[in-house]
């Protein structure tokens, strides 16, 4: 059979799922950054694609693949009548290819909770002079599955103030300070689910 993705086949591509053990607080970014540095232990990937689990692609033309700038997939959302909520919003689904993520240093790690993480993760593009790639808001229509806030996911009231600080903090918050203990490995045919001990609020 051939591969809906040229040139590349099975080895090529895989996906993570990411579980956070324990009770405390979530952390979004930190769990990504955690499935960045797990897959490269895997496989030499030059391409990933970080998605909620709760976002489902509504058209086949929105390409989960890298762009030669950071990809934004998830640009037109039904909970936000298929459109940005604003401009400079990059949460949801995105797509950095590998040099793209290591030149931002990866995702923050100290976002505990609900909230900033993904415009943190914009200010750290924009700091290093990158744009942002998006398909038209028709391709990139997405449903959301609808669920209930979870708990341990309150809004995170120091939001603001990190997002503010961005351009100092992505120097010693990311890929070089990221620690976790992985506590187990599912491999399954389609994905692989990595559970994971990522700490608490320091
Ligand atoms: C912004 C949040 C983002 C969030 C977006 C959409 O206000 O993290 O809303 O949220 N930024 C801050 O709070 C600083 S949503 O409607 O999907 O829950 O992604």
């Amino acid at each position: 059979m051939s591969s809906p993705f040229k040139g590349l086949t099975a080895s090529d591509i895989n996906s993570f799922a990411l579980h956070q053990a324990g009770e405390s607080m979530f952390n979004r970014a930190k769990l990504l950054n955690v499935g960045f540095q797990e897959a490269l232990k895997d496989y030499d990937y030059n391409c990933f694609v970080f998605s909620d689990v709760d976002l489902i692609p509504m058209n086949d033309h929105n390409a989960y693949r890298c762009f030669s700038q950071p990809r934004h997939i998830s640009v037109a959302m039904d909970k936000f009548g298929f459109s940005l909520p604003y401009l400079q919003y990059f949460g949801g689904v995105s797509a950095l290819s590998k040099q793209q993520f290591l030149t931002i240093n990866g995702f923050p790690n100290n976002y505990w909770g609900w909230g900033g993480e993904d415009d943190d993760i914009f200010n750290r593009l924009a700091f290093k002079g990158m744009s942002v790639s998006r398909p038209n808001a028709v391709i990139g229509k997405c449903r959301m599955i609808r669920h209930s806030r979870d708990k341990k996911n309150e809004p995170n009231p120091q939001r603001f103030d990190r997002i503010a600080h961005t351009k100092e903090t992505m120097l010693s918050d990311g890929l070089n300070t990221l620690t976790y203990l992985v506590l187990d490995v599912q491999r399954y045919p389609l994905y692989t689910k990595i559970t994971v001990d990522i700490g608490t609020p320091s």
